[in-house]
């Protein structure tokens, strides 16, 4: 009995010695981003960057399948929240919470077109194809928002600071994305030791950003009939 005793323990210690080696391999990815704009102009949209770290050479301990679920709501004639990553395979839900119709399209990627719906409905948009889908609405030209789907768990949001975290990165050889609406993506090799990776500095370039206003899901200018009187 006592003997039995013994073995569990040992054998619960051995788990402990084995998770920890586990988490010794995995670091955290932190850093900051931040954006070169026009002289006098100020950033206010860092919580727009997306960061994420894809490996160079995929094996079985940097290959993780999985999807989640999502949910963007149309409220107050904005998308919310109104950029979204997930994993490729992932369902987005759109609810809508205002008391008048909304639509979701985007024409990225094959494309993909919920129809008007009312208050109280949802619809939902299963993203299959990694990629950046720019969501539409195509009864309100100022509604815009972005879903990024990757292959990859490893991905953060800044902050408004700019400030990012990647928790538990295994070790490895990584091709590092920093993503932005207004910007050029910058993509670079990053080497990521057991320890993790503190204070990176990225910078993205958003002089030569230029607002365009995007055309309806026929391709048309938005008129005042689709605009804004629903
Ligand atoms: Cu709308």
């Amino acid at each position: 009995m006592v003997r039995g005793i013994r073995i569990q323990v040992w054998g619960a210690l051995a788990l402990v010695a084995l998770s920890s080696v586990t988490l010794l391999a995995q670091g955290s990815v932190s850093g900051q981003v931040v954006i070169q704009e026009r002289p006098g102009d100020v950033t206010e949209d860092l919580a727009n960057v997306v960061v994420f770290l894809e490996p160079v050479a995929p094996n079985p301990r940097t290959t993780v399948k999985g999807s989640t679920k999502a949910t963007m709501a149309l409220d107050k004639r904005q998308f919310s929240p109104r950029i979204t990553v997930v994993m490729a395979g992932s369902t987005i839900e759109f609810p809508n919470r205002d008391p008048f119709s909304h639509n979701v399209f985007s024409k990225a990627n094959g494309g993909f077109d919920t129809g008007v719906y009312g208050r109280n409905r949802t619809k939902d948009q299963t993203f299959e194809e990694p990629g950046v889908y720019p969501l539409y609405c195509n009864v309100h030209p100022r509604m815009t928002a972005f879903v990024i789907t990757l292959k990859t768990p490893w991905y953060a949001q800044a902050g408004a600071d700019g400030r990012f975290e990647l928790a538990s990165v295994p070790a490895g050889e990584y091709l590092m994305t920093v993503w932005h609406d207004r910007a050029t993506a910058e993509t670079r090799e990053l080497s990521v030791p057991a320890a993790g990776v503190r204070d990176l500095r990225m910078r993205l370039d958003a002089r030569g950003y230029k607002f365009a206003q995007h055309k309806n899901k026929f391709g048309k200018d938005y008129t005042s009939a689709t605009g804004d009187r629903y």
